[in-house]
């Protein structure tokens, strides 16, 4: 018989170790802090802990400008607290995924250093090409503003940054360049690590005609470029599969057809994907920095598509939070009265569907935006750049503001709120980013002594996947893709049915469920009262119900 491996009906919780707990009082998570974490983690109930990067870096993308991919930054701590840290979790049956940012590398990378000689072997580690020191090689737009190409004046060359100046793309055409990123998924194999999630792995492979995008900003050029389906099968046949290494790739822009080879069932390229569309649902036109309420038909649509095209070919990741995302119950849900029902529904919408649930931390806790309310408050460099290329627009600030308190990726990184103590628990320093000022009411401590918390709804959901197999194997259909608020959809596996029902509205809504014959069991639900089965009836605000056919 067929044993699904782990990732499929495990959940994985993502940790952003800067935010997570301090334990020095620097004002910066650590390592240590993870470990002392660990039981939180395990009553919680997941399966693995994802680590976004702690490698030696100068931060200027938080640890995504890696300079040492085989060393821990020490303000995170040493090899030996890494060590301590997989065996301490995997003495809890919690598994280590670490951040592979392998499209680029810090320029205070040692390649780079080597690389900025044209002489050197290293020179083709990176992607250079010929320009004027007014003229770049094409019109590419880096992801967080301006050129992505920057004039190296002592060499005469412009080097590719998809992302900030400091992060330099790397050259995957060249094979010394592959070789040396296997060497480091081996290094980490070899300390026990679990799992990788790599870095918006669909950009590595460029056209390398390096023409101007004259229609948009380069993206077409190499999102899920030429070679990108080779260089993943050649890392799962010489690395990924032989380590028994679970990977989730962060596919940017990418498309279902894609994302069928990625994470085919067959093993041949990587486990699973993140894309990102159904978190594009507020941005009119594709426009991020704006404010629009999101379009919930959309919404349903996009996890149509990908819930029922990956369907027994791939293997989808779920999301609703990571560290470059606002709060999800201040998006799409209420940061008032109705937060807690709010959170629950929003989980059990997410959590209802085939594929890998992440938690990222926090968010079992129904944590919201801080709200910052001026510029100083931000650390993020997108941010930074958004608000200075905007104002050169002649934008007003206050406006600027306002966009940045609800679209800023700050919103996701505020300290991890433990208790009411000084700093929610986070740090007896001064914490590297403001805290959200609710940490009084919302932190762990309250959640823990709240049987009705949002935490325990999402312990709840972790253990129903595991006890009930129609959440991983079961296939998915809406059934009232058109209503506005109403999210409404049944899995079925042998013979076994699943129904979801959400009220995405803060208000009641009229239900007529169908396809609902036959014998229902309650099997979740957000208020205390949910009705026994799926029947006409009036849903109340952010109302969310599971029924399982009997
Ligand atoms: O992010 C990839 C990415 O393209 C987006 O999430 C991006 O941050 C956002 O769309 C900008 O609006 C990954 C990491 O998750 C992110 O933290 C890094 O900054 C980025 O790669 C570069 O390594």
């Amino acid at each position: 018989k067929n044993v699904p491996p782990w990732w499929q009906h495990g959940v994985i919780y993502q940790i952003y170790p800067k935010s997570f707990q301090d334990t020095t009082g620097t004002g910066t998570g650590d390592l240590p802090g993870v470990i002392a974490r660990l039981d939180y983690l395990h009553t919680l109930g997941v399966d693995a802990i994802w680590l976004t990067p702690v490698y030696i870096s100068p931060q200027v993308d938080n640890g995504y400008d890696v300079a040492n991919y085989t060393a821990i930054d020490p303000t995170y701590g040493t090899l030996d607290d890494f060590d301590r840290l997989v065996a301490r979790a995997h003495e809890r049956g919690i598994r280590v995924i670490l951040d592979m940012v392998f499209n680029h590398t810090s320029t205070q990378h040692a390649w780079f250093h080597e690389a900025v000689n044209r002489d050197s072997p290293y020179r083709a580690f990176y992607i250079w090409r010929e320009g004027t020191p007014d003229q770049p090689p094409n019109n590419w737009r880096s992801k967080f503003g301006g050129s992505a190409w920057r004039w190296h004046a002592p060499s005469g060359e412009y080097y590719l940054h998809l992302f900030a100046p400091e992060q330099a793309d790397l050259n995957w055409e060249n094979p010394a360049v592959r070789a040396e990123l296997k060497k480091v998924c081996e290094f980490w194999a070899d300390r026990g690590v679990d799992g990788l999630r790599l870095d918006v792995i669909n950009l590595v492979s460029k056209d390398q005609a390096f023409a101007s995008d004259m229609a948009g900003d380069g993206r077409l050029f190499y999102t899920d470029g030429p070679r990108i389906h080779e260089y993943l099968q050649e890392f799962s046949r010489d690395v990924f599969t032989p380590r028994g290494l679970m990977t989730v790739g962060e596919m940017s822009s990418t498309t279902l057809e894609h994302c069928q080879r990625y994470a085919a069932l067959d093993g041949s390229e990587l486990s699973m994907t993140f894309n990102f569309h159904h978190l594009k649902v507020d941005y009119p036109n594709g426009q991020k920095w704006t404010l629009a309420a999101p379009d919930y038909v959309a919404l349903k649509a996009i996890f149509n598509h990908w819930q029922q095209g990956m369907h027994n070919r791939a293997w989808n990741a779920l999301f609703w939070c990571n560290h470059d995302q606002p709060r999800i119950v201040s998006r799409f849900g209420d940061e008032g009265a109705l937060r807690v029902p709010a959170a629950k529904m929003l989980a059990m919408a997410l959590h209802g569907m085939q594929g890998t649930p992440y938690i990222f931390q926090g968010e079992e806790l129904g944590m919201t935006n801080p709200h910052f309310t001026r510029i100083v408050d931000y650390r993020d460099v997108e941010s930074h750049n958004m608000f200075a290329e905007l104002r050169g627009h002649g934008r007003r600030p206050e406006e600027l503001l306002a966009i940045l308190a609800h679209k800023s990726r700050d919103n996701g990184r505020t300290p991890m709120q433990w208790s009411a103590a000084d700093n929610a628990g986070f740090t007896t320093g001064t914490p590297w980013i403001g805290l959200c000022d609710n940490y009084h009411t919302i932190n762990a401590e309250a959640a823990m002594n709240d049987p009705d918390s949002v935490f325990y709804a999402y312990q709840q959901l972790i253990r129903l996947r595991k006890a009930q197999p129609v959440f991983t194997q079961g296939d998915y259909r809406d059934l009232l893709p058109e209503h506005p608020h109403l999210w409404c959809y049944r899995r079925e596996w042998q013979g076994q049915a699943l129904m979801v029902v959400a009220n995405l509205s803060r208000d009641s809504q009229w239900w007529v469920p169908g396809e609902c014959d036959g014998d229902w069991q309650l099997l979740m639900r957000n208020y205390p009262d949910a009705a026994p089965c799926p029947a006409e009836r009036t849903l109340r605000p952010y109302e969310a119900a599971y029924w399982l056919s009997a």
